[in-house]
């Protein structure tokens, strides 16, 4: 369960038993099975239901909801781009037909992509583990496997796919002798813009001190929905303060493999030397690229080292006219 439909139903759902949705529930069921999240619900809220009961109600709203589910971040991108090359496809889920087929229906262009579509009704075995759906099974039938699991801190569980990656922003398809994406401009993918915003809060404290990198970091209560719809990693882009400016700017958004957070954080750098903090203003930001996953190092420094690296591929990128255009968009300064 992942995104903000479910988010935007139970807003409404909890209302009901008089309960307040918080945002950051949608964090914690994001990768479950509709099982484990409705008992994840369940029991958070204390509502005075049965597990089936909550679900039985739910699933209606649900399906109602289908036409606004999104498609994860790279997915268009990825099947417009095999499409376009004449890479054959064929999408196996382990949904039922009908329900695939209900699905993509919602996104225009999508079926006919697919030479062959297979539901899970269709074949006599299903997928070996529901744990780790499709790998053995791509691997069975001798095909060379990516993962992109919907779970972080997973990794562990994809032991047999030939890769691993943390989201559909990370495919290359030349490592599989695929034509390349023609996207990336100065080692940066633009993405859909995405704006956010609100007071700046105080984070782990570490980014400052143990680093030399003074993160500005955002309360993720606002904005969970579109937080768990995100790829963790690097990205960068616009932030503007109302009474300073709008500055330049590079985050990352995830659980900071180096400290192994328990949150999904989004921290954004301003690129500039401010004489003093700003805890509890307004800021506004516009993500406008894409940079790299996060990763894991050896060594402070060389986590240090790579936010530099990143910090710098941001600056020049965000000079070029594609990006530099959003620096005047209206949000930023509302
Ligand atoms: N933390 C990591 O553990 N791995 C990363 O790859 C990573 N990349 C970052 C890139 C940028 C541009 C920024 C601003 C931060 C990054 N961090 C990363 C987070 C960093 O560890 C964090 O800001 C400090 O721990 C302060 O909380
Ligand atoms: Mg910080």
């Amino acid at each position: 369960m992942n995104n903000g439909v479910v988010g935007d139903i139970l807003r409404k759902y909890l209302c009901k038993y008089g309960k307040q949705w918080d945002g950051r529930e949608s964090l914690k069921i994001v990768g479950k099975t509709p099982l484990e999240a409705a008992t994840t619900i369940v029991e958070d809220y204390g509502l005075p239901c049965a597990v089936d009961e909550f679900n039985s109600e739910f699933y209606p709203l649900f399906s109602a909801q289908m036409d606004k589910i999104k498609s994860l971040p790279g997915a268009n991108r990825l099947i417009r781009h095999l499409k376009g090359h004449g890479v054959p496809m064929a999408l196996a889920s382990n949904s039922s037909k009908a329900n695939i087929e209900s699905k993509i229906s919602y996104h225009e262009g999508w079926k006919e992509c697919f030479t062959v579509i297979v539901g899970r009704d269709e074949v006599s075995k299903g997928k070996p583990s529901p744990d780790m759906p499709g790998v053995l099974a791509g691997k069975a039938a001798g095909t060379r496997v990516i993962a992109v699991p919907s779970l972080p801190k997973q990794t562990h569980l994809y032991t047999s796919a030939d890769e691993v990656i943390n989201s559909l922003l990370d495919i290359r398809p030349e490592k599989w002798g695929l034509p390349p994406f023609q996207d990336w401009v100065e080692n940066t993918l633009p993405i859909d813009p995405w704006r956010i915003g609100g007071p700046v809060i105080k984070g782990y404290g570490r980014g400052s001190k143990v680093l030399g990198i003074p993160t500005a970091n955002l309360s993720t209560k606002d904005y969970a929905d579109d937080l768990v719809e995100h790829p963790s990693g690097v990205y960068f882009g616009w932030a503007g303060l109302a009474t300073r400016g709008v500055f330049k700017m590079v985050m990352s958004i995830g659980w900071n493999p180096y400290f192994n957070n328990t949150e999904k954080t989004i921290e954004p750098w301003l690129l500039h030397d401010f004489a003093e903090d700003f805890y509890g203003e307004e800021l506004r930001l516009i993500i406008v690229g894409y940079i790299r996953p996060e990763a894991n190092f050896s060594s402070l420094e060389s986590l240090v080292a790579k936010i530099h690296e990143d910090r710098e591929v941001a600056e020049r990128a965000l000079d070029l006219p594609s990006y530099a255009k959003f620096k005047d968009d209206p949000y930023l300064s509302k």
